[in-house]
């Protein structure tokens, strides 16, 4: 096997986000050195840190942000639905930029936010793992499609380690019923993304960013083979979610699809896709 690369730099874009805001906290002090970049000023750097203010759609901009980094945790860009335009710009343009930089400079890992909502058509009744393909529920999860494409690319061609994290929903706690299949713990996260960048023998990835939860609906073989042991479960919140949210009227279409409302959003479909 080979030796996991040394990490001395390591770049987070969309520091900022509330993703950022936590791995800037449970990985301080992991690398030497946390790069913190978003497009919108965030908390001055601490020791080991260094704040960066970056456009991803401003190459010239994204080169410099990604000199002198040995890893990048790619969470920049639109985080959820949005105009195509908006989409264009942060998510394709902007991802583009990022990987073309990182290629340029030499980076040997990137960990990649992509999303539960790639897969998001899938019914909640299926469970999926790593190699289903892909099924977008909106213009958002096209573009993470986009993103483990790009990643496949990167990595057959130019030889960069790149691991897909299907992120569910990150944070303290799930928040609704969708939630307790899909959610992922501060500390999980951060595990995931050690795996990424530190494993010995990454080169094309994608697994699922969900705590062990025992309502998930992923199979998520592929991270617990690269070492993935998760520490926390949905279910002791799951009486509480369930009371909190009974009696509430329901979307048809978003509780049958693990993306919930992003597929519903805009629906109109006059038959549902059976195949
Ligand atoms: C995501 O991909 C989004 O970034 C996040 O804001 C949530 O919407 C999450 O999915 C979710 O599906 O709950």
């Amino acid at each position: 096997m080979p030796d996991a690369p040394r990490m001395h730099r390591v770049l987070i874009t969309g520091a900022g986000g509330g993703i950022g805001r936590g791995l800037r906290e449970t990985l301080r002090g992991v690398y030497p050195v946390l790069r913190l970049s978003d497009r919108i000023p965030i908390a001055p750097a601490r020791d080991g840190e260094e704040v960066d203010q970056t456009e991803l759609s401003d190459m010239a901009a994204v080169e410099k942000m990604v000199a002198g980094c040995d890893g990048i945790i790619h969470l920049g860009g639109i985080s959820g639905e949005n105009t195509w335009e908006k989409i264009l710009e942060g998510n394709i343009v902007g991802l583009y930029n990022t990987f073309e930089a990182a290629r340029k400079a030499g980076v040997k890992r990137i960990v990649m936010a992509t999303s539960n909502h790639a897969v998001g058509f899938y019914p909640r009744a299926q469970t999926i793992d790593h190699n289903a393909p892909i099924r977008p529920d909106s213009r958002y999860g096209v573009s993470k499609a986009f993103a483990e494409a790009l990643g496949s690319l990167y990595s057959d061609k130019h030889g960069i380690g790149f691991m897909g994290v299907r992120i569910g929903n990150y944070g303290t706690h799930p928040i609704d019923s969708r939630r307790l299949s899909i959610w992922i713990s501060p500390r999980d996260i951060t595990q995931l993304m050690r795996i990424g960048l530190e494993h010995p023998d990454m080169r094309y990835e994608i697994v699922y960013g969900v705590s062990g939860n025992k309502r998930s609906w992923y199979d998520n073989s592929n991270a617990f083979r690269l070492g993935y042991k998760p520490e926390d479960d949905s279910e002791p919140q799951a009486a509480q979610v369930l009371s909190a949210e009974a009696g509430q009227p329901k979307n048809p279409i978003a509780e049958k699809y693990q993306g919930g409302t992003f597929p519903a959003e805009e629906y109109d479909a006059p038959t549902e896709r059976t195949s």
